[in-house]
């Protein structure tokens, strides 16, 4: 069985993780949940940074030590990966005995081989960072100078006698390295940025500080201590047991997959192999670096305070659907903008509508016709065959986009396909089917057809849904958790069927969401972390929202759910269409175009345009000041060259003649019709 080590980066403990943190972490457990459904024997590490001077701030601003500020959000870390179902192998924390003395031993190791010399350091330090600035920065007249990482100014000068790492030896070898190994920074231009950089020339690296007491002391002269940077990127060795040179080490050294955000990429692709080189270790053979997660159009980070809690959404959501989301939206090389209406949009239209509909419609057939037990054979048409053979070519082009960890893309293909078998039930009519007994074989066939679609879908979905492909897997007696089109026998029973992803009440959801969205990280305190909660403005619907909203695929779903219940639709499929109240601002025809009007609405939480077939029959001044209903989440579309956000609710008579239905003047503008 071949090997697979990755690992997260491990987390400052100056505060409790974020949904940027969750990120990283979710989709380092996907990675490894699906390598082991190919097959590999894998090892997922994480774990906490504790040392240095942002930790030793944070705690002395809080009363607490460095030790006890860091014990207390370590269990913050580690409550919250066990509820998103996060499960790593081993969590290093950089005050353990093992990281401190691995640290020791590399230190030794390149100092004995002449890359380590003592020299004198002076210049400018970004503490938020840990970064040593460039004397190439140039200092402002009030005698700053600028992070280039994080673009804070800082006045941190120091000067010290300090240890020197010889980075600039390693320019030409980490080229040729580079070029040797282009995947080894993916995505490329990531890798081409690193390229730049260290062709730009590198100088050699301070990595001991005298004036920073809380970190792993310099062997031999123990008035210093190792910088943050070496001392944190050598946990990835540490923690499988450098010290010793262990089984461990033996087995899964060199990693496989580093994963970050760029924010520390030049750590990880310059500083950290360069450290490898002189160390004599082989180096990791790939670094996966995603986007920033933003929140009002900035990183969302502790320092800026517009972080999300994850617990917010955890109160009203499964970890599923966190994992869900956050694997479906984000594209790796590029940042995604978090809103409240994009997570609860997606959720409710492919978890709900579209998957748990799918299950809870199959397993509602069953029962009605089958008493949830197949007896005998079934009828197999080349509607089935063909069902069979879709999903073996979506399962062949999901592993290929897997692979390259494009879970975004892998998933919207499945989902694809969960809106072709929610189709195959309005094409085949099983209702139908049932009311002639003849046709029974065929109904059979059918439904185990759906059976074994779902059932291998699930396998699919199983590294993303932990919970949930647990419990399919349980329902449709497919104990076989492996890969590839489930052949389930003829003759099977299934178990109760469920609903997977119960509708969040998107007020509740709301209300809460948006009075506590964001914590200033100065505010939390590792005492019982209690938490200030500061106000961020609404987000306007960003246009992820406006992506999220069902497409015409899945509006053809909805209407795939009528026929299901002969007529009758769902509460669930009523509330796909959110309809609402707005305001007209403003009102003018369409320039030659004498059916259309465009109106300007305020929807209560955004102000929209909407393009509407009535200027035959209302005149703009007539509506203007008016509240009428709107369906909010419609997909955009172009009428005329403008883009239509909506559309306007209107009874109409046999000669297409609309009415449009006022509202009283009192009426909340945003209320929901329901
Ligand atoms: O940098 N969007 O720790 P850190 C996406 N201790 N990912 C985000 C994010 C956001 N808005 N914010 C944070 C450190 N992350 C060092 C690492 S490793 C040897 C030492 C994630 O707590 C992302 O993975 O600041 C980013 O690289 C990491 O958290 C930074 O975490």
């Amino acid at each position: 069985m071949e090997k697979f080590y990755l690992t997260t980066p491990i987390y400052y403990v100056n505060d409790v993780p974020h949904i940027g943190h969750a990120y990283t972490t979710i989709l380092a457990d996907v990675i490894k949940r699906y390598k082991q459904l190919r097959g590999f024997r894998v090892f997922f590490l994480t774990g906490t940074d504790e040392h240095g001077q942002k930790i030793e701030r944070s705690a002395a601003k809080q009363g607490l030590t460095p030790k006890q500020l860091s014990d207390a959000m370590v269990e913050h870390f580690q409550k919250l990966w066990a509820t998103l179902r996060i499960e790593y192998d081993a969590f290093i924390r950089t005050t353990d005995d093992i990281h401190v003395r691995g640290v020791q031993k590399i230190f030794s190791r390149v100092m004995e081989k002449g890359d380590i010399y003592l020299g004198d350091y002076s210049g400018h330090y970004c503490i938020s960072c840990e970064n040593f600035i460039p004397d190439s920065v140039e200092e402002t007249p009030e005698g700053k100078r600028t992070c280039p990482d994080c673009g804070r100014p800082t006045d941190n000068r120091v000067g010290e006698k300090c240890y020197f790492f010889r980075l600039s030896a390693y320019g030409d070898r980490l080229l040729k390295f580079f070029e040797e190994n282009p995947e080894f920074v993916t995505p490329r231009s990531r890798m081409n940025e690193v390229v730049s950089f260290v062709k730009m020339g590198l100088r050699d690296l301070s990595v001991t500080r005298s004036t920073v007491k809380w970190g792993v002391p310099v062997p031999g002269d123990p008035g210093q201590t190792v910088y943050v940077w070496f001392d944190a990127l050598s946990n990835y060795i540490t923690a499988i047991d450098f010290l010793d040179e262990g089984e461990r080490f033996r087995e899964f050294w060199p990693a496989d997959l580093h994963i970050m955000a760029k924010d520390i990429l030049k750590y990880h692709a310059v500083y950290w192999p360069a450290f490898l080189m002189a160390a004599g270790l082989p180096l990791p053979r790939k670094e996966l670096i995603h986007g920033w997660w933003l929140k009002d159009e900035r990183k969302m980070s502790k320092s800026s305070g517009n972080v999300l809690d994850p617990h917010i959404l955890l109160k009203h959501f499964s970890p599923d659907a966190i994992r869900y989301f956050l694997m479906r939206e984000a594209s790796i090389g590029a940042d995604g903008n978090f809103s409240h209406e994009g997570f609860i949009n997606r959720v409710n239209t492919d978890l709900t509508n579209d998957w748990a509909n799918l299950v809870s419609r199959t397993t509602g057939m069953i029962e009605k016709y089958f008493a949830n037990s197949f007896q005998g054979g079934g009828l197999y048409t080349e509607k089935e065959k063909e069902i069979a053979a879709g999903y073996r070519r979506l399962e062949k082009a999901v592993l290929e986009l897997f692979d390259q960890y494009q879970f975004n893309r892998g998933l919207e293909m499945i989902f694809e396909y969960v809106n072709r078998l929610n189709r195959y039930i309005v094409e085949t009519q099983p209702w139908n089917l049932a009311k002639d007994e003849a046709n029974r074989p065929h109904l059979a066939g059918v439904l185990k057809t759906l059976c074994r679609a779902i059932a291998s879908v699930n396998t699919l979905l199983s590294p993303i849904l932990t919970d949930t492909s647990a419990t399919v897997r349980l329902i449709f007696a497919s104990p076989d958790p492996g890969l590839g089109w489930k052949e389930l026998p003829e003759e099977f029973s299934i178990g109760q069927g469920t609903q997977l992803f119960p509708r969040v009440d998107s007020k509740a959801f709301f209300a809460e969401a948006e009075a506590s969205p964001t914590r200033a990280a100065a505010a939390t305190s590792a005492k019982g972390a209690t938490m200030q909660e500061t106000r961020i403005p609404d987000a306007n619907i960003p246009p992820q929202a406006a992506a999220a909203a069902p497409s015409a695929e899945s509006h053809a779903v909805s209407q795939a759910g009528t026929a299901a219940t002969e007529g009758l639709i769902e509460i669930t499929d009523f509330r796909k269409v959110q309809m609402i109240v707005a305001k007209v601002l403003a009102a003018e025809k369409v320039e030659k175009a004498d059916k259309l009007l465009k109106l300007q609405v305020d929807t209560g939480s955004d102000t929209r345009t909407l393009v509407a077939g009535i200027a035959l029959y209302y005149k703009p001044e007539e509506l203007v000041g008016r509240r009428i209903i709107i369906v909010k989440n419609l997909k955009p579309a172009k009428l005329r060259g403008i883009l239509s956000q909506g559309m306007i609710l209107a009874a109409s008579d046999a000669d297409n003649r609309p009415y449009i239905p006022i509202l009283p003047e009192e009426t909340p503008i945003g209320a929901i019709l329901k």
